[in-house]
């Protein structure tokens, strides 16, 4: 049997449970994901040679990283061919691209430095979405930046967000989309602080003097992620939850919920619904932690699906706005991107192919055996089908053979990297 022929049988399953997978299929081929830029690169960026710090980390060495913006490109358009779809790739700040000799430090950083990555998502008709990136950075002092109780770090970390707002209005003006662009600070303490409440204050305030500048709110969607620790910030981070739903919910910006930053046993999913319920838009940043908040390749796992389900039964496509935040430097990375990628638009697809209003409504009527049967029913449905289908039709390569690709590309490109 063809691919179609497959698909054409998984439909008639499909619709035996009211669930139209034509319809499913074409929602899915017009959703964009945020395509993280620094799986490519281990989070290295251009605009500095020192170490990456900030309480994140990437373990591995596999050869072939991206060393300047000429590869790191070129590994984007390779993972862009094996995944489904129209993204949009996500910078950071430290991916500036700068003339021979020139240097610019971050808080005098302007439009033209990213004009490179405008033509390149132009070029292939993606958007862009932008980040400031306080860490790998020697403003950052002692672990705090936008927090610290020297005016003068704040001031710097001010002026460096206050630029990329700039920057993302020229991104969305130039592709004509919106930017979303995330801020999220490392600070934080080791050990037990002696005043939580202080560089809580001296964040808010630096935030709102960031937000004070002139910016078009359609065009730059400010997103405020939090975290619960970093390595080296056990105890206390400053940006935690509470602080960035309640400053976002307070200033009219959006949470970013990233799932690694939460306790191990708290699920995003489950905040997903709440979260809706008092904002317009909130912002993703879709990972894996194993035992910690280790950023590892994103999988079609129970959690992605959970994430993945309530985006799409609460009909907030639109609404929650998915990036993908992992590094891992321990495999090929071309392959830890697509597999991520494609894994997330798996999610997507399994949502979009659950009969959600039956199930929906079998909760309401009290049927809960039924919803639990059901649930466990749908997940040897015919998926695989389906997704074959998509990939085929959009052609990009079916199943494993898009590491074929990948393979050859490491022969001819990524090995020859120093
Ligand atoms: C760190 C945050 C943050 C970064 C990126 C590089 O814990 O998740 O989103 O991963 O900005
Ligand atoms: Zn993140």
């Amino acid at each position: 049997m063809t691919i179609t022929e497959r698909f054409e049988d998984a439909k008639k399953r499909y619709a035996g449970m009211g669930v139209d997978a034509e319809k499913a299929v074409e929602t899915l081929r017009n959703y964009s994901i945020s395509m993280h830029c620094w799986q490519g690169d281990d989070v290295t960026g251009f605009d500095h040679e020192g170490p990456l710090t900030g309480g994140i980390q990437t373990t591995g060495n596999y050869p072939g990283k991206a060393r300047t913006p000429e590869e790191l490109m070129a590994d984007i358009d390779k993972v862009l061919s094996l995944v489904p779809g129209k993204h949009k790739i996500n910078l950071h700040a430290n991916y500036a691209i700068f003339e021979k000799g020139e240097f610019v430090d971050r808080d005098a950083l302007e439009p033209k430095h990213f004009a490179k990555w405008v033509e390149f998502a132009k070029e292939r008709g993606l958007g862009l979405d932008f980040n400031p990136t306080i860490f790998s950075h020697d403003m950052v002092k002692n672990n705090l930046s936008l927090s610290h109780p020297d005016q003068e770090v704040r001031d710097f970390w001010i002026r460096h967000c206050q630029a990329c707002i700039r920057i993302s209005q020229y991104f969305a003006e130039e592709l004509g989309q919106p930017c979303v662009m995330n801020i999220w600070i490392p600070d934080g303490y080791k050990d037990i602080p002696a005043d939580r409440m202080a560089p809580r204050a001296r964040f808010k305030d630096s935030l709102d003097r960031i937000l004070s500048i002139p910016y078009d709110k359609e065009k730059v969607l400010v997103c405020l992620e939090s975290k619960v620790f970093g390595i080296g910030m056990e105890s206390y981070t400053v940006g935690s939850s509470e602080f960035t739903v309640n400053y976002a919910a307070s200033r009219g910006i959006l949470p970013l919920m990233d799932n690694g930053h939460y306790h191990p046993t708290e699920v995003v999913s489950d905040k997903i619904s709440s979260m809706l319920l008092f904002f317009d838009q909130i912002a993703l940043h879709v990972t894996r932690p194993v035992r910690w908040d280790s950023d590892h390749v994103v999988l079609f796992d129970d959690e992605t699906r959970e994430i993945a389900k309530e985006i799409v039964r609460n009909n907030a496509l639109d609404r929650v706005k998915v990036g993908l935040d992992f590094f891992d430097a321990s495999i090929n990375r071309i392959a830890a991107w697509t597999i991520g990628m494609r894994n997330f638009q798996k999610a997507l697809l399994y949502a979009l192919l659950c009969p959600n209003e039956k199930l929906a409504n079998l909760q309401e009527e009290g049927k809960l055996t039924e919803v639990l049967m059901l649930q466990e029913e749908i997940k040897t449905c015919p998926f695989g089908d389906v997704w074959d289908y998509f990939c085929e039709s959009s052609q990009v390569p079916v199943r494993e053979t898009w590491y074929d690709e990948v393979k050859k590309y490491e022969e001819e490109v990524l090995v020859k990297r120093g």
